[in-house]
């Protein structure tokens, strides 16, 4: 169900085009449906939401917004060792990014001149939330108390009724207790569409995150410049790089605590040690019996899961920060050796004690992370994610004095006479 390779070998090599390409590209048809409902929903409003929601749900909820006692009722239905656990997450989730604060910032400088930044969250964010069995309470945590952090006024949440029409409770509790305001019952890119243009129901955001499926991620990217995105979130996946101190019961299981979730994941194990590879394999069939996913783990594992054998852990570093995943863990007899070696990786676990799953639901940094190698470039989901900054400039007529010369100097040479005539005029 996986196989074994050679780092810098040809099946390697081939093994990282692969994992770079798997996310799923919305082929013509679905771009073009997408287009059709955004249109229809910038158009035609909640008449437009109303009828998709007949179409791809079959029946319109006897409400689309829940209000709060709905909500607090619904939430006491929950296991209350859920609800304990849920509190003890968002506390831990809440504590590590009221560190990501930014205070706006104001500088006199002695020639009068006054310069600095206001930074201010999003008034209003909206939250999407997908249905079925990847209606996730922790990403709504982890969506959430970041935007309340950044001060965002009003959070709205868009999640698709249950096939029963009503919502899922436990997401309604994780709701609660992460502060979103307001939650309307509607799935699929008319929520989107709804949340980018304003409904006659449901308010018009300006910014739209949280993960969906293929509909979903198009209207976000399509809408983006409408509205803001967060980034577009591929299959899970995991990289794991283990020294001969390893555990392999440790590493088969984390390694399909990611390929479970999708069978487009990928979980791949890096080591130095060709003994601990063929124990990790072995551990993988014992453990893969008893998980209730185990055919999206078998496909995931086939498809896009290995263990690649490699000479040196500075071998195993350069590949991962090659590959740039998006969780990383390090299972290796020093592993605090690895923090500022790992350039390129949304999270990195360090040690056998700090499994993938600890930071999926409990740790407190975000499980919202860049997937596909954009870990190059993008970050976390965080608080920043969440503000916007406006500059501001004052300048008295002393200080612009003796400035006016380079200024309409700039200007003249940009052929802009009309800018350089503004500074002209205050002399
Ligand atoms: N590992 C996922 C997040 C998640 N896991 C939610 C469990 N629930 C992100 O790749
Ligand atoms: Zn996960």
């Amino acid at each position: 169900m996986i196989q074994v390779v050679r780092q810098g070998g040809e099946v390697a090599r081939d093994f990282v085009k692969r994992f770079r390409v798997r996310s799923e590209a919305a082929g013509k048809k679905v771009d073009a449906a997408v287009t059709e409902i955004l249109e229809a929903v910038k158009h035609h409003g909640d008449e437009a939401v109303r009828a998709y929601t007949l179409q791809f749900d079959g029946a319109l909820p006897e409400s689309v917004e829940i209000d709060r006692p709905q909500m607090e009722q619904l939430a006491k239905s929950c296991d209350p060792s859920f609800l304990s656990a849920l509190q003890k997450a968002a506390a831990n989730i809440e504590n590590f990014h009221a560190r990501q604060k930014q205070q706006s910032w104001l500088e006199p400088r002695a020639d009068g001149v006054i310069m600095g930044q206001r930074i201010r969250g999003l008034h209003r964010v909206g939250l999407y939330v997908p249905g079925g069995t990847a209606a996730y309470p922790s990403s709504v945590l982890m969506n959430a108390i970041p935007a309340k952090i950044a001060g965002v006024e009003e959070l709205v949440m868009v999640t698709p009724p249950g096939k029963d029409g009503r919502p899922n409770p436990n997401i309604l509790a994780a709701a609660l207790t992460a502060g979103i305001d307001r939650v309307f019952l509607v799935g699929g890119a008319q929520a989107v569409a709804a949340l980018a243009y304003g409904t006659e129901t449901i308010p018009k955001v300006d910014k739209i995150v949280g993960p969906g499926n293929i509909y979903v991620a198009t209207a976000k990217r399509q809408l983006y410049g409408i509205v803001d995105i967060d980034m577009i979130a591929g299959p899970s996946e995991i990289l794991v790089l283990a020294d001969e101190t390893a555990k392999p019961a440790y590493l088969a299981a984390d390694l399909m605590s990611q390929a479970e979730h999708d069978r487009m994941a990928s979980a791949i194990l890096l080591t130095t040690s060709e003994q601990i590879a063929d124990e990790t394999v072995k551990e993988l069939y014992r453990q893969i019996e008893a998980l209730s996913r185990k055919e999206i783990i078998e496909e995931s594992l086939d498809r896009f899961g290995a263990v690649i054998l490699c000479d040196n852990m500075e071998e195993a570093v350069s590949f991962a920060n090659e590959l740039a995943p998006e969780h990383l863990e390090v299972c290796a007899e020093n592993p605090m050796e690895y923090i500022g070696k790992i350039d390129n990786a949304g999270s990195v676990f360090l040690g056998n004690f700090s499994p993938e799953p600890l930071g999926d639901y409990f740790a407190g940094p975000n499980h919202v992370l860049p997937t596909s190698g954009t870990a190059r470039f993008f970050s976390p989901l965080s608080v920043d994610s969440f503000l916007k900054k406006s500059s501001f400039i004052y300048y008295t007529k002393e200080a612009l004095q003796p400035v006016s010369a380079d200024i309409m100097k700039l200007a003249e040479t940009e052929g802009l006479t009309a800018h350089a005539n503004s500074i002209q005029v205050r002399q």
